[in-house]
């Protein structure tokens, strides 16, 4: 469960990342295809390759995702609802790979806000990147 203080963490680097989420979802998933090529299963349709479009296009709606989660974060399950039936129903990834995108999203933060990302923060953002994967996977089975 986020505290008001995780809450507060979130909103607050958010604001900080600005318009630039767009472009870190799109370097995120770049690095989860490197670091953890399992997760490229989930993807046969795409270009992968470095720079791909494709890639950038699909960090972008991520990115958007996090965002609209952040912007309710009090109603993390109702604003990620219609999300949540998507991966469940349709896409059934692996709920591990969610650990594993939200691993490479902090480390992206990190690169780009390294005084940002104190261990507060980080233990926040990534509460907070465990409790939407927890929601994509709620309605499993
Ligand atoms: Zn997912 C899709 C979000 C994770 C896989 N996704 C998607 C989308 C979004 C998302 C927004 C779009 C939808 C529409 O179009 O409607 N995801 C998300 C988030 C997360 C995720 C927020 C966390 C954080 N996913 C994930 C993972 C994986 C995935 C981990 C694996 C690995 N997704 C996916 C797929 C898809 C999606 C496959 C589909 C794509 C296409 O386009 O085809």
């Amino acid at each position: 469960v986020l505290s008001s203080n995780d809450k507060t963490n979130v909103k607050n680097i958010f604001a900080k990342i600005g318009g630039h989420a767009e472009e870190y979802g799109g370097e995120t998933l770049e690095r989860m295809f490197v670091t953890y090529p399992q997760a490229k299963t989930y993807f046969p349709h795409f270009d992968l390759a470095h720079g791909s479009a494709q890639v950038k296009a699909h960090g972008k709606k991520v990115a958007s995702a996090l965002v609209e989660a952040v912007n309710h974060i009090d109603d993390i399950a109702g604003a990620l609802s219609k999300l949540s039936d998507l991966h469940a129903q349709k896409l059934r990834v692996d709920p591990v790979n969610f650990k594993l995108l939200g691993q490479c999203f902090l480390v992206v933060v990190a690169i780009h806000h390294p005084s940002l990302l104190t261990p507060e923060v980080h233990a926040s953002l990534d509460k907070f990147l465990c409790a939407v994967g927890s929601v994509l996977t709620a309605k499993y089975r």
